[in-house]
Parts: structure tokens; C-alpha cells; sequence
């Protein structure tokens, strides 16, 4: 089909990228309240506990290419556990969150990435992301933050801070190792 004929050119570079993005991480640490400020910019206060998996997409532009970001925001509950292996399939992203407020949170990371790993045949890449920034008093010291720029991003769904780079950083990373690959 000749698709600069049918003036779908456009349309078509935007199917052609489509990335699945996972988040994960414990019940409560804020992973649906970050996905809702970064799509409607709005914050919610009492965000309802996911039941399973919510979606959502946005679109994000890397080397001026239009990138389809669909959103996959599991539940942090056990009960929804099974559902993992199933809804992991053909993920090319993850994003592992912690609240910063909340030290457990973070110590059980290392599970999440484990197991999700487990379900997932390929090695792609992953954020760690810590919410609740305006929470908490522990800022990034300088040497810390150098080190783990690449891969640890703090952030605020209620004052918006860092929220949109969290998303840009992953999509860039994925779409270049991507590029480099010939994918
Ligand atoms: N102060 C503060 N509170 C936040 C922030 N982000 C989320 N919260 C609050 O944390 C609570 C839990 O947020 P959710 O987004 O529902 O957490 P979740 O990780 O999606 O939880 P599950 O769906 O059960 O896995 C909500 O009451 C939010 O208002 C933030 O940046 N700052
Ligand atoms: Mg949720």
C-alpha cells in the first residue's frame, strides 16, 4: 500500500511506534496519581486503589518522530499478582516506583524487578522513580545524583516536578537503543 499516496504517511509512523510501558512497584506509592498528572496534568488527592491494570497513552516526541507511549498501570497489590505474567507480554519499558516517604517501598524494589524480569523474556530498559518528593526531607545529594542520573528520577505528582522528564528519559532510551539495534 502506497501510504504517502493515501496521505497516511504520518499515521502509520505513529503505529510504527508504539512502545508498552509498564509501572510497577508496592499498593499506594502513588504509580496511577504520577500517570494522571503526566496525561491530564491534574492532581488527584484520593486516587481510587487500581483494580488490576489501567491504561492510558500519550504521545511524546524524540528526534522529532511522534512516539505513542501506552501506559500499562499495574496494582501494587499481591492479590493481582497473577495477572503479571499475562499483561508483561511484549513490554519494551518499566517504570519501578517507590514513595519516597515510605522506606519499605523502596526496599522491596529489588522483588518487583526480579520478578517481573521472571515473566519477561527480554532485557529492556527501566526507570526507577521516587514519588512524593514534596513529602519527604531527603534531597539527592550531588555525588548520588550523578551516579544514578541515568536510571534513579525524583519526582512530585502534587507539584508536578520532574513528572514529564520521567516519561521523555525512558521513551528517548528505549527509542535509541532501539535505533542502534535496527529495530
Ligand atoms: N504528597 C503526595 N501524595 C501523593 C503523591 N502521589 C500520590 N500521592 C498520594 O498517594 C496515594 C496513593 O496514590 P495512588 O496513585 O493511588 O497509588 P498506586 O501506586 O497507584 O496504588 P495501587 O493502585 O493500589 O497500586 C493517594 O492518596 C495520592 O494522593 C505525591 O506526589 N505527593
Ligand atoms: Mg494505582
Amino acid at each position: 500500500m502506497d501510504y504517502e499516496k493515501w496521505g497516511l504517511s504520518e499515521y502509520m509512523s505513529i503505529e510504527k511506534n508504539v512502545y508498552k510501558i509498564m509501572m510497577f512497584g508496592d499498593s499506594n506509592v502513588g504509580k496511577s496519581t504520577l500517570v494522571k498528572r503526566w496525561v491530564s496534568d491534574h492532581y488527584i488527592e484520593n486516587m481510587p486503589k487500581t483494580i488490576g491494570v489501567e491504561f492510558r497513552s500519550k504521545v511524546v516526541y524524540v528526534d522529532n518522530l511522534a512516539i505513542t507511549l501506552q501506559i500499562w498501570d499495574f496494582s501494587g497489590e499481591i492479590r493481582f499478582d497473577f495477572l503479571l505474567e499475562m499483561y508483561s507480554r511484549g513490554v519494551v519499558g518499566g517504570i519501578f516506583v517507590f514513595d519516597m516517604s515510605d522506606n519499605d517501598s523502596m526496599l522491596h524494589l529489588n522483588n518487583w524487578v526480579t520478578r517481573v524480569r521472571s515473566y519477561t523474556s527480554k532485557d529492556f530498559p527501566i526507570l526507577i522513580v521516587g514519588t512524593k518528593m514534596d513529602l519527604s526531607e531527603r534531597k539527592p545529594n550531588k555525588k548520588e545524583d550523578e551516579e544514578d542520573s541515568n536510571m534513579i528520577f525524583l519526582c512530585s505528582a502534587k507539584t508536578g516536578e520532574n513528572i514529564d522528564d520521567v516519561f521523555q528519559a525512558l521513551a528517548e532510551r528505549i527509542y535509541y537503543e532501539r535505533k542502534e539495534l535496527g529495530i
